[in-house]
């Protein structure tokens, strides 16, 4: 399979189907509030001539101000309508059991959602001032958390760099934004007002100025799906009573990339699957499942040993009960698969 290593030209890059000569005239002197310019937009994709999308937003503005670029971005991206953005969390009804109790298959289940505030502009365009404001901010909020939601807030600034690469290397903790996120401006003045906080667990944890302000996060071993889907609703429900996001109705929760709007949920799984993977059908399959491959080591990453990170496509135009179900049925799938090689 193809993974972003090297810099090939891709020509279906989004931006540049989007970017026409009228569009880009018509938005050449847009200025967001927090001084986001199509040129800021648009830098990712020139830099990266092998971007899928190649645009990132500065602040929720940037959404309505460069409409006429990200909508049919968004709408090709995620094959949606516009009609509007529905949120549901239930599971009532849904199968909840695990799918592999044994741990032959899945390593590892984790949800994610990204969010940023309605004030702040997002990492690619936020100021220092206001990314020390806003950490603050959050390590305000995420005190009082329930029961084993509770935790600690570590920055990053100070951080050894032995604790640093290992909580990398465990998959808790991220990295320096790569290329993409560099010529969008997220790791400037890095690694300041950056940092994680997590619970004794290490089951519920929280990004702090990564590619959005906060990247609120439930994983665990093994593939009891339910269990993490289950825990990051809680704690949502807890910090959405604290934080005012910033949301649209037809965008969903306004994140940096576009690929990540609407629920800003990816639900994946670490999943062994050698044989499976190793056939002609793998990508297709995954494909035909609504679900992306990634490698181990997060986006941009390579796989080993036939580990795959498995996860939902699209994140707009979905409910989070679907994106749920697309993986729970998805995982039950590529298991069967495995299987049937054995
Ligand atoms: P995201 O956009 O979801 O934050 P990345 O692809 O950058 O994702 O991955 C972030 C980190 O989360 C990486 O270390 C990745 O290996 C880890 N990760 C993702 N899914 C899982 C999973 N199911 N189990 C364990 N770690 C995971
Ligand atoms: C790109 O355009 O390829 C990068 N900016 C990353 C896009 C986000 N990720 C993705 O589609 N999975």
């Amino acid at each position: 399979m193809l993974l972003m290593t090297e810099k090939k030209t891709n020509p279906d890059m989004l931006m540049k189907k989007h970017l026409s000569d009228t569009v880009a005239l018509a938005l050449a002197g847009v200025t967001t509030s927090h001084g986001w310019t199509l040129k800021k937009a648009v830098q990712s994709g020139i830099d990266n001539p092998d971007s899928s999308i190649g645009v990132y937003a500065g602040d929720p503005e940037s959404y309505t101000a460069f409409a006429t670029l990200f909508d049919p971005i968004i709408k090709e991206y995620h094959r949606y309508d516009m009609s509007g953005h529905k949120s549901d969390f239930s599971l009532a009804g849904l199968p909840v059991e695990n799918l592999d109790p044994e741990g032959r298959y899945v390593i590892s289940t984790r949800v994610r959602v990204g969010r940023n505030f309605q004030k702040y502009a997002f990492p690619s365009a936020i100021s220092a001032e206001d990314r020390a404001a806003m950490e603050a901010e959050i390590v305000e909020a995420l005190k009082g958390l329930p029961g084993t939601l509770q935790g600690e807030y570590y920055p990053l600034d100070g951080m050894s760099e032995e604790n640093r690469q290992k909580m990398i290397a465990d998959h808790f903790l991220f990295k320096q934004g790569d290329r993409f996120l560099e010529s969008a401006g997220v790791n400037r003045d890095w690694p300041k007002n950056r940092g994680i906080f997590f619970s004794l667990d290490k089951r519920f944890l929280v990004w702090v100025s990564e590619e959005d302000s906060m990247r609120i996060i439930s994983m665990q071993p093994g593939a009891d799906i339910a269990e993490v889907f289950t825990r990051l609703a809680t704690a949502l429900d807890f910090i959405n009573q604290k934080v005012q996001f910033a949301f649209d109705p037809v965008r969903g929760y306004y994140t940096t990339c576009p690929t990540n709007l609407g629920t800003a949920m990816r639900a994946s799984v670490h999943i062994r699957i050698p044989k499976f993977s190793a056939s002609p059908d793998f990508e297709h399959t995954c494909k035909e499942l609504g679900l992306s491959i990634r490698g181990i080591h997060g986006e941009h990453s390579e796989s080993a040993d036939g580990v795959y990170d498995i996860s939902n496509k699209r994140r707009l135009g979905i409910t989070e009960r679907e994106i749920y179900s697309q993986l729970y049925q998805g995982v039950k799938k590529l298991i069967e698969l495995e299987k049937s090689l054995e």
